[in-house]
């Protein structure tokens, strides 16, 4: 119903602001603990987002501006060469939010008036395999009607700044697993078996097929989140940072706190592993089910709610 379908937007959305906020503090470090993260979640600060969500607002604000008019096609709902300007001018008005460093190289390109496709190819000729695509991602699966178009869209949002295949195949396994979460009921339980065969049919190559059946296993066997950071990696790159986000979901559905903490616990690049294992979690758990205390010390809020309810 409606109220469902509105608390799994907003979990969505709040899920991968909460996971970058909560995750930004930790970037890089090693030996987080519980007890770190928990104190961060139940302080009194506005909680800071990085450039995890400031992009996933300007794609949620451009898959909403096009909601409306005439049916569109699934490639209609983006318009690339918009979207490519709308990422850069993001950039520009907040360069401090933590960008790569390839994708502020791309983006000083295109608010000069380079063409998108020219440059990302200027900054990495075989496009860029980080995980920017995957990070801001999850409002695909708001719009999306089933598997193949959320594929498509995802990858529609990902090339205009990263064109590396393993880049597309992070943002289309990220926004896959999303749309799958939306679909289940909170209260169904999710089993990796069940639930990784579509996300891994979606990203038809060798390694990230390895790497989903890893995080199978490595849910199977309830692998603690430095055992899943040395399995399947967790730095910048989109194949060794987006299955862990998927696994951080799977080894503790229904209770978004625990996928943060093991996100975040994994180290590496912790605040886009718990963006994107946010916003899992919030899609199949939805809003309520969040931690309330953290969530409304959000910076971004307002603009969540906003597209969250009008996405929906
Ligand atoms: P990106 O496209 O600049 O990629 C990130 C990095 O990956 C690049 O700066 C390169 O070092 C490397 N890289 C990507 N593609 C190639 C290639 N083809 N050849 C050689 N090297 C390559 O930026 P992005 O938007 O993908 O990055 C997202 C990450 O950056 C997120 O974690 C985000 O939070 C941010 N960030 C990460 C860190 C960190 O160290 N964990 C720190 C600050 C910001
Ligand atoms: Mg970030
Ligand atoms: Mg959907
Ligand atoms: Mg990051």
């Amino acid at each position: 119903d409606d109220t469902s379908r509105i608390d799994k937007a907003r979990g969505l959305l709040f899920g991968l602001a909460l996971g970058d906020c909560l995750g930004a503090p930790f970037e890089g470090r090693s030996g987080v603990t519980e007890a770190d993260i928990i104190a961060m979640q139940n302080g009194t600060d506005l909680l800071r987002h990085t450039d995890d969500t400031a992009l996933a607002l300007v794609l949620a604000r451009h898959l909403s501006r096009r909601l409306g008019g005439t049916p569109r096609t699934a490639t209609g709902r983006i318009d690339a060469d918009v979207l490519a300007l709308e990422f850069a001018e993001a950039w520009r008005a907040e360069p401090w939010r933590g960008y790569g460093g390839g994708v502020t190289k791309s983006f000083e390109l295109i608010v000069a008036g380079t063409a998108w496709r020219e440059a990302i190819r200027a900054v990495f000729p075989d496009g860029s395999f980080g995980n920017g695509g995957a990070m801001r991602v999850a409002p695909i699966a708001l719009v999306g009607g089933d598997v193949r178009e959320v594929a498509e869209l995802a990858r529609r949002s990902a090339e205009v700044t990263h064109a590396h295949p393993d880049a597309l195949h992070g943002a289309v396994c990220q926004a896959v697993a999303a749309h799958l979460a939306l679909e289940l009921a909170p209260t169904e339980p999710v089993r990796a078996r069940e639930f990784v065969p579509p996300v891994r049919q979606a990203v038809p190559s060798p390694l990230w097929e390895d790497k989903l059946d890893r995080v199978v296993e490595l849910a199977e066997q309830e692998a603690d989140p430095a055992e899943a950071a040395a399995e399947l990696g967790n730095d910048v790159s989109a194949p060794a940072s987006v299955p862990l986000a998927l696994l951080a979901f799977l080894r503790h559905p229904g209770r978004p706190d625990a996928t943060l903490r093991f996100a975040i616990r994994a180290g590496g690049d912790t605040d886009t592993v718990a963006a994107m294992a946010g916003a899992l979690a919030g899609a199949h758990s939805g809003y309520t089910a969040l931690p309330s205390h953290a969530v409304s010390r959000l910076e971004a809020a307002k603009d969540l709610h906003l597209y969250a309810e009008h996405l929906a």
